[in-house]
């Protein structure tokens, strides 16, 4: 397997709006990242994936895109942008970009130009198709709420948005929007960023037939069968890395929701040339049902080892994976995996050593490494997240019991992630100066990054821990994988190995002491090499406790 910095490298995401507020507006900015660089430093990390700063009307917080080449006034513009570059470079630190190239925003010039007529040049930048019976030309629906088709009195025509109707999906059909996606991407590498995580990049070819789905109500299926995958999603992602992502040493990061195991390698098989690493969404979407998130089923561990299971024997030693329980969209890793009520240090601890001892790229997201939890907030004024608020509008008309569902926006609300970053007690958790946009989770006095830097046994330094065994030991890098007890419901048991040498993890996802056959698993042969514990046993594992154990022969 070929040894690359970007297998090795830690990432830390940003999303850039929680971040920091430097500049007195209650939204965070860059200059609020740069003045943390060491901080980010300090945990270890080799590269930051920021999430969207361009120039953008903010319907989905910077993943509708009005320009391409210009970051946001709102978070310090283009000079902002170049002076981090250069601060990050200082201190060897990589900066991947997020790009959202599945759709723009409908106030990007593109789009204001295509819906003036139908013989405008711009027309076929997107996907417009006249009514069907008096209606939308199909049954799709979008990723937040409603039909992907909005009438447009303009021609009278229907685009395709699979988002809002603020994010109008871009037609990858049209030789001349992929060159112009070509330039775009080749204006940031020669700036020099040093990677791209691309955003819903499954879902750049679409079936331009359109055909309706045979199963509308059922979300994950709608997805993996119309949306992702398309016919020429190889042929553009092919096409793009040989134009210009290979001239390049960057690191790429697909988004990939409909990506599942059989399809996922194509993405990422060295030999294809199309991408380094794709996020799937096997752990992420476990808890749906049929209707999606807010229709959400009962998780058990088996489910949850099996995605880690499978997905690890179908990549390598082909292709490469990544490593995450938790980004921007979800709710908080901790709060989702974890036990946020008792065993709040510990359980965030045991993720933390779970993520840095699985094969692939690691991605940890901000404030996960004080072990930020979930916000419940009192009613639904108080949240932001186009999402969120689609989805309530929509149960609303539905009917459906609105207190009940206000508690699954408790659980699932994307804002969960976005609360702003708790650097100490003092007013809006040292975030800005000002009421910040979305309201701090009222737990920053009791987590926050100020008190876990004087507790020596905190989150945040287990953190440092980790990412410095991590480094120290390239077996969790390259190292092969095996579960070593796929039934158990309370247990995590893996073997990270190669010819020299063998490791094995030992996770407690319980709140109950566990046996520990200390025999079957040859547990006299091996030494301790980190707990999240200060004290271990023989005969068990105490409640949510972590080991990593080396052997010695
Ligand atoms: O957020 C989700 C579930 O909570 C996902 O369905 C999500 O919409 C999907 O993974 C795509 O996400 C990406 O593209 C969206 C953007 O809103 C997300 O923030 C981004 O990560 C549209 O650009």
């Amino acid at each position: 397997m070929k040894k690359t910095w970007w297998k090795e490298g830690i990432v830390y995401q940003i999303y850039p709006r929680s971040y920091k507020d430097n500049t007195g507006n209650g939204v965070g900015d860059i200059l609020g990242i740069i003045e943390k660089l060491d901080y980010i430093k300090s945990l270890g990390v080799d590269i930051i994936w920021l999430c969207p700063v361009y120039e953008s009307p903010n319907d989905d917080n910077g993943y509708d895109i009005s320009d391409y080449r210009n970051i946001s006034a709102e978070f310090g513009g283009n000079d902002a942008f170049d002076t981090l570059l250069e601060e990050m470079h200082k201190r060897d630190l990589k900066l991947v970009m997020d790009l959202v190239l599945n759709h723009s925003s409908d106030e990007h010039k593109w789009f204001k130009e295509s819906r003036k007529s139908k013989d405008n040049p711009y027309r076929d930048y997107y996907f417009w198709q006249e009514a069907k019976n008096g209606k939308e030309p199909n049954n799709w629906k979008s990723f937040f709420s409603g039909s992907v088709w909005q009438k447009d009195d303009i021609t009278d025509e229907y685009f395709l948005h699979l988002f809002t109707k603020k994010q109008p999906d871009l037609n990858w059909e049209n030789p001349k929007v992929r060159e112009e996606i070509h330039n775009i991407v080749e204006f940031w590498c020669k700036k020099g960023v040093d990677g791209f995580r691309m955003d819903v990049i499954s879902l750049i070819s679409k079936q331009t037939d359109f055909p309706d789905s045979h199963v509308p109500d059922n979300y994950g299926e709608t997805i993996k069968t119309y949306y992702a995958n398309g016919p020429k999603i190889h042929q553009y992602l092919n096409e793009l890395n040989q134009k210009v992502l290979s001239k390049y040493d960057i690191m790429t990061v697909g988004e990939g929701p409909g990506i599942d195991l059989e399809t996922g390698l194509d993405y990422v098989h060295e030999d294809r040339n199309e991408l380094n690493m794709i996020f799937h969404f096997g752990h992420m979407f476990i808890d749906n049902g049929v209707g999606g998130k807010y229709d959400p089923i009962e998780v058990s561990l088996p489910t949850f080892k099996k995605v880690f299971n499978d997905w690890d024997a179908k990549i390598y030693p082909k292709g490469w994976g990544s490593i995450f329980l938790g980004n921007h969209d979800f709710s908080r890793m901790v709060s989702r995996f974890g036990n946020t009520e008792e065993y709040h240090n510990k359980s965030a601890k045991l993720l933390a050593l779970l993520l840095f001892t699985m094969r692939g790229t690691v991605y940890v997201y901000q404030g996960d490494e004080i072990g930020m939890t979930n916000v419940a907030y009192p009613d639904i004024s108080y949240y932001n997240d186009v999402e969120t608020l689609n989805s309530y509008k929509e149960a609303l008309a539905k009917g459906r019991d609105m207190d009940a569902f206000l508690k699954l926006v408790h659980r699932q609300s994307r804002d969960n992630a976005r609360t702003p970053m708790q650097w100490n007690s003092s007013k809006n958790s040292g975030f800005s100066d000002v009421e910040p946009w979305l309201e701090v989770n009222s737990n920053y006095t009791q987590i926050n990054v100020e008190s876990q830097e004087k507790d020596k046994d905190s989150i945040l330094h287990f953190y440092r821990k980790m990412s410095a065994f991590r480094k120290a030991n390239k077996v969790m890098v390259y190292g092969d994988y095996e579960c070593l007890n796929e039934d158990d419901t309370n247990l995590y048991f893996y073997k990270r190995y190669n010819d020299e040498e063998t490791y094995i993890i030992l996770l407690n996802f319980s709140n109950k002491k566990q046996t520990l056959d200390f025999v079957k698993y040859d547990l006299a042969n091996t030494e301790l090499a980190l707990s999240n514990y200060s004290e271990n046993f023989d005969a068990f594992l105490q409640p949510w406790e972590a080991q990593i154990r080396k052997y010695k022969s």
